[in-house]
């Protein structure tokens, strides 16, 4: 097999870059271009050594010289000085001694992709979950190819699906009823409108954070109501849209004034709000609903709460394994029918 050789960090300035080596000639090559400080390279490599020294003709580049795996198909990690001539000197000088430049995700292979979407991990709840899948959680399904396996891995292809990509929650509801409100209280920071007129946000606004660890964008809608005027109307099909292709919807009620229901049937989770104020209506109606006060903070916690259930149902437990490559998702789908 060829020796490759890659970097591994991305290109630009930085303090510290990672050049690596794998195949049949990268311990000759090491060899042959790198000059420990004490001693002298072993004759064989063996895995999980360091050596510091300098690699390079005449003074060359201070590095560590890293053994991730020893023969027949060594490969090592040089941990050079960042910056692109540093990489390139190196990488050339590895190509001049038998070995081929390849792109960072071919040397890396399934590992590498997993790395990269950890790169982008907006939480430590995902990136938890991804450095599980980039230290072979996934071989767990390959070794126990059961149904049990199989049908809990298939209920986890949503959560792999939002690891990076934020769940896309819609607060909906007539005017009035606080859904500007609650979002800022969600989100802790005032972000949209909030007006006593009915009717003040005419657009859906997105926040981006962080429920119990799993990335949402909560959109915030235009109060859908009959007889708006134009400008007032296009940001209620916005609304409509918005709310029917999210991944959860809450229909807010205003626990304070008559309650208006959804005219869509479909499935809504309700938030009562305004409790600080007298009850207008009986609540106890509407059974499995949140109950919140935008304005007191009461009840956000148990919002949260419930939200992170409904989008997560059972979360995974530490090392196992979610399908969040493509062709994983593919591979599920296609066991599953
Ligand atoms: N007392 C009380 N007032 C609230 C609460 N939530 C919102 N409001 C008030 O209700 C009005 C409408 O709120 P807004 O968030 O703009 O409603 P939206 O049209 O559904 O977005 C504003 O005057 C808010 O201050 C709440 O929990 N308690
Ligand atoms: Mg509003």
């Amino acid at each position: 097999m060829d020796t490759h050789v890659a970097c591994l960090t991305p290109p630009g300035k930085a303090a510290i870059a990672t050049v690596a080596l794998r195949g049949s000639l990268a311990w000759s090559i090491a060899h042959r271009l790198f000059k420990p400080r004490a001693g002298a390279l072993p004759h064989e490599p063996s895995t999980g050594r360091f050596f510091l020294g300098k690699l390079g003709p005449d003074l060359g580049d201070d590095v560590i010289l890293a053994v991730k795996h020893d023969l027949p198909e060594s490969e090592i990690e040089v941990h050079c000085h960042g910056g692109i001539e540093v990489v390139r000197c190196i990488v050339e000088l590895c190509e001049a001694e038998g070995a081929t430049q390849v792109p960072w995700p071919q040397f890396l292979g399934a590992e590498g992709r997993f790395l990269e979407m950890l790169a982008q991990a907006p939480t430590a709840r995902t990136a938890a979950i991804l450095w599980d899948q980039a230290n072979g959680a996934w071989q767990q399904v390959e070794a126990k190819n059961d149904a049990r396996t199989i049908s809990r891995i298939k209920e986890l292809i949503p959560l792999g699906q939002h690891l990076i990509t934020p769940w896309q929650v819609a607060l909906a509801g007539a005017p009035n009823v606080g859904k500007s409100s609650l979002m800022n209280a969600l989100a802790g920071y005032t972000r949209t409108i909030v007006a006593a007129t009915p009717g003040t946000t005419r657009d859906a606004v997105a926040v981006r954070f962080a429920i119990d660890g799993w990335p949402v964008e909560l959109i915030d809608t235009a109060g859908i109501r009959a007889g708006a005027g134009e400008l007032e109307g296009q940001g209620i099909d916005r609304a409509r849209t918005a709310a029917r292709d999210a991944d959860l919807r809450l229909w807010v009620l205003d626990g304070a004034a008559e309650p208006t229901l959804p005219d869509d049937p479909g499935a809504w989770m309700y938030v009562i709000n305004k409790i600080d104020q007298p009850a207008a209506w009986d609540w106890e109606n509407v059974t499995g609903s949140c109950r919140t006060s935008a304005k007191t903070g009461a009840g956000l916690e148990e919002l949260c709460q419930a939200v992170s259930h409904a989008l997560v149902p059972a979360p995974p437990e530490p090392g196992e394994p979610v399908p969040c490559l493509p062709e994983q998702i593919a591979w599920v789908r296609a066991v599953c029918v």
